[in-house]
């Protein structure tokens, strides 16, 4: 049988219990399988396609059909940063707009099949939203902790119109995980959905076995990072079709914090074996402005294994990734999930790529989740008189138009 194990301490415990930390050292618990628990015999469409490699089944799930989202094939940007293949696989093609949905929909159905009477989350907008639209489907509570302030409005607006209740606390989401945590553990009732719920990485390694049944094995894939879940994921799920024998290798993982919030940067830049925490993250990208992210060391331990390397950009280079995404790919993010592709542009200019390598940017959620971001990108608008005249006089780049 599957069970809990601290990949710090070593501390095991089985499945029966609701656990989400080590009850030693407080790291996040991993539910390890052996290999021979294992199979990989892909069924069906989405997340639950992979039911063999998961510790619940798929039967009774509470599903909005995530997963199964799609890798585009990079036509401009591919050449810029010098490599033979980029593909970006878009995470906001999920039911809510991002990847979190691939954790909910195994931690809700557990939370569901626990009989709690309603899921928590402390989020920085796209795990309040997911959360919300699966507390609906399943019929139970939504609470959503959200730092006042920081959230993007369509984040905020999801999770209102689901009808999860949501409770802005005057802190960051480094404080909010916190006091959540905390209140989940004392409490029967309520059922923790953060990725520090093992459950949630279980759903969210599902993107590896999507990558490596379109694509075989990647030689670099690179990841925004903020709590350091996702990252945990995607490398567990690779792992496990290596250890199997399913898949012959295994890629390199580049991890993208942005400079504000980069304590996993910070550690692996120095050689060190423990984070540095950020006691005032700040990023224009707030889906990744986290300070102390849970899974530390589970990421530093991805990125040490996988060869792989971790980068920190700026506001800047953020949002002119976000930008050349959307107008020279038609790829619509959101800022953390440009992180991604900004991370590959500056490993670029240092020369990481020789020219032939395959490379897939995770994009984590979708554009329309922050408005207010998209109203900084240069704006190419007038308004004119309603006639033929007025608008032929308006547009302002005539040989693209009328060649
Ligand atoms: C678009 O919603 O933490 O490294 O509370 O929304 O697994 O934390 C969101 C994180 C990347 C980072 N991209 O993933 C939350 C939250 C987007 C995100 C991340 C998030 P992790």
């Amino acid at each position: 049988m599957p069970q809990y194990v601290c990949e710090n301490c070593g501390f095991v415990a089985s499945l029966d219990k609701r656990l989400y930390i080590c009850p030693v050292c407080g790291d996040p618990l991993t539910i390890m399988f052996d290999d021979k628990e294992m199979s990989f015999i892909p069924s069906g469409k989405g997340v639950w396609r992979y039911s063999s490699m998961l510790p619940i089944t798929g039967k009774g799930a509470i599903s909005l059909n995530e997963g199964g989202t799609q890798l585009h094939q990079s036509v401009r940007l591919y050449r810029e940063i010098g490599v033979g293949s980029l593909m970006f696989k878009n995470e906001g093609l999920n039911p809510t707009a991002s990847f979190k949905d691939r954790g909910m929909t195994v931690a809700v159905t557990k939370a569901f099949q626990e009989g709690a009477h309603g899921v928590i989350c402390a989020s920085t907008g796209n795990t309040a939203a997911s959360l919300a639209a699966y507390a609906a489907r399943a019929g139970i509570a939504g609470y959503v902790v959200v730092p006042e302030g920081a959230v993007a409005t369509g984040k905020l607006m999801q999770a209102r119109a689901y009808g999860a209740e949501i409770i802005h606390i005057k802190g960051n989401f480094d404080d909010a995980l916190k006091a959540v945590s905390s209140l989940a553990m004392e409490s029967n009732e309520l059922y923790l959905v953060n990725s520090i719920n093992p459950y949630r990485i279980e759903g969210q390694k599902t993107m590896a076995f999507e990558i490596y049944e379109d694509v075989g094995i990647p030689d670099w894939i690179s990841i925004p990072v903020g709590n350091a879940g996702n990252i945990t994921a995607l490398w567990k799920g690779f792992k496990e079709l290596y250890r199997i024998g399913v898949a012959k290798k295994l890629p390199r993982l580049i991890g993208v914090q942005a400079e504000g919030a980069a304590p996993i940067y910070r550690a692996f830049i120095n050689g060190a074996s423990s984070i540095e925490p950020v006691n005032n993250p700040s990023t224009v990208a707030t889906a990744i402005r986290i300070g102390k992210p849970a899974s530390w060391r589970r990421a530093l331990k991805a990125i040490r294994e996988s060869h792989g390397i971790m980068v920190a950009v700026s506001d800047e280079e953020i949002m002119s990734a976000y930008y050349s995404l959307s107008s020279k790919e038609g790829v619509f993010v959101e800022p953390a999930s440009a992180a991604s592709f900004a991370g590959l542009r500056k490993l670029s200019t240092q020369g990481l790529f020789k020219g032939n390598e395959m490379v897939v940017a995770i994009l984590t959620g979708h554009g329309l989740k922050d408005p207010e971001s998209a109203a900084k990108v240069p704006k190419k608008e007038l308004t004119v008189e309603p006639t033929k005249e007025a608008i032929a006089g308006a547009i302002l780049s005539p040989a693209r138009v009328f060649r």
